[in-house]
């Protein structure tokens, strides 16, 4: 049996847990508190990041390894084209989701009071009562930080948010009329790029840039639906509209 060590809201822990559902693998959930990190996270991953998975007493960390394993270990369906031009296609955009639209979603949830009144109850529900209490005034600061050192967090609103409707209008000219992001079948890169952009359609800002784009609004449907647990079988591997 898989453990998968995660934080419910992380984006990587929730591709992970989609990918996991796609392929059908039975797994067992370890929740880790924030707080929790330096006890838990680190004594198996030193990285002291989330998600990772514990298989058969091995660890395999980072939201990437972890996709790459899975394919290796339970190939069906398959989630990374062989084709060398599409597999590479799909490295370039899980990276741009891993490493570029997460400090969005990070930005937009955390650090706009509007949204973190919403996310940092939910970031913190599984804490004691004194970090839940503390939480909603110190976690801002806490991820601000963490976003400011990346870049996206030094930025003025106005410019992010600009940046934002144009990575989701780039995501609607890579669509085009397809219902992908690569070839004719869910794969690793809808996933990566859906699991960052779920929580950027989440806070209020993100939610009205998706909305005025149809086209990526209806690819998300479908990759939630091919992605949600026991739905596998009906997007995974099929080129199909939904
Ligand atoms: N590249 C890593 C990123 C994982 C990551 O940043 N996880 C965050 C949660 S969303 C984390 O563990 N943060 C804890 C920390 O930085 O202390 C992956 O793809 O798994």
């Amino acid at each position: 049996m898989l453990t998968l060590y995660q934080f419910e809201i992380s984006p990587f822990c929730d591709k992970i847990r989609r990918i996991l559902n796609v392929k059908r693998v039975p797994y067992a959930i370890e929740e880790v508190p924030p707080t929790k990190t330096l006890s838990v996270v680190r004594k198996l991953n030193p990285a002291g990041k989330l998600p990772f998975l514990v298989a058969d007493g091995a660890v395999v960390a980072d939201s990437t390894d972890i996709a790459y394993w899975l394919e290796a270990h339970h190939p069906e369906p398959r989630l990374v084209p062989e084709d060398p031009r599409e597999r590479g296609l799909c490295h370039v955009l899980e990276d741009w989701a891993d490493e570029s639209l997460y400090f969005y979603e990070m930005r937009l949830r955390f650090t706009l009071p509007n949204n973190a009144r919403r996310f940092i109850p939910e970031l913190v529900k599984y804490e004691g009562s004194l970090v839940r209490t503390i939480a909603p005034y110190a976690m801002p600061f806490v991820l601000k930080s963490q976003v400011s050192s990346q870049g996206v967090g030094k930025r003025p609103l106005d410019v992010v948010l600009r940046d934002v409707e144009r990575h989701v209008d780039a995501l609607a000219g890579i669509l085009g009329d397809g219902a992908w992001l690569v070839g004719d079948r869910l794969t690793i890169a809808d996933v990566s790029v859906f699991a960052q952009l779920f929580c950027i359609r989440a806070s209020d800002e993100g939610g009205r840039i998706v909305a005025a784009r149809p086209a990526v609004a209806a690819w998300m449907e479908r990759v939630d639906r091919a992605t949600a647990p026991g739905a596998a079988a009906a997007g995974a591997g099929s080129g199909m509209m939904q």
